[in-house]
């Protein structure tokens, strides 16, 4: 199984990309060294989500990064993703691994310190926990959760958890300090300007706080 060693997982929304293709943004991030991505295009057919999976596996693999769907364990195997990131929605961590088998990933969208423990009792390999700040989809993902959930989930578990939720290069940081194996996010990257230029600036953000 790959490592859960991406202090950067770009969640990907087409509709936040300033009108660019999303192909393109999630490029210049991965040149820019980014490692892992979760395709998260909810409101996409079966068909042209699967054309585009397709797209972001060839790409993803250029650049040996991963490559999780959400959701859709059907198109994750599809398309040889490395993964499938789960919500609370989804199918359960342990039907998921049944299909996927021990090699791929499992990631785990959670909101509190118990969906965290649960999400570790039940095998998946890393939880996204947030919304850590405010971010634009406030309405929902309910009210910012702050720091302390994750310091104190981080005490507590071995699972890798990544904050997500209104993340920027000048909070990466204080997310590192409280034990945060990195962050997920979506506007940082795709809405800037410079998408490149803003990657840099989460990782550099990253290892600054080592
Ligand atoms: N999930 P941005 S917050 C997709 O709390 C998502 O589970 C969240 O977008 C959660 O990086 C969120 O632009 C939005 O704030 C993340």
């Amino acid at each position: 199984m790959l490592p859960v060693d991406f202090p950067v997982y770009l969640v990907t929304d087409r509709h936040q990309t300033a009108g660019r293709p999303l192909l393109t943004v999630v490029e210049q991030a991965l040149s820019a060294g980014v490692r892992a991505v979760q395709l998260r295009e909810r409101d996409l057919g079966t068909r042209p989500l699967l054309a585009l999976a397709r797209d972001m596996r060839e790409l993803t693999a250029r650049f040996g990064a991963a490559l999780l769907i959400n959701d859709r364990v059907d198109l994750a195997l599809a398309v040889g993703a490395d993964g499938v990131h789960l919500r609370a929605t989804s199918l359960p961590v342990q039907v998921v691994r049944r299909l996927v088998g021990p090699e791929r990933l499992i990631g785990l969208s959670t909101h509190s310190v118990s969906d965290v423990e649960r999400a570790e009792t039940d095998g998946a390999d890393f939880v996204l926990l947030g919304p850590v700040y405010e971010t634009p989809s406030k309405r929902e993902y309910g009210p910012p959760i702050g720091l302390a959930p994750i310091e104190a989930v981080t005490a507590r578990c071995r699972i890798p958890v990544l904050g997500i939720g209104g993340v920027s290069a000048e909070r990466m940081a204080e997310l590192r300090r409280v034990g945060a194996s990195g962050a997920a996010v979506i506007s940082a990257i795709l809405s800037a300007p410079r998408v490149g230029d803003a990657t840099l600036e989460l990782l550099a953000g990253w290892r600054r706080s080592a």
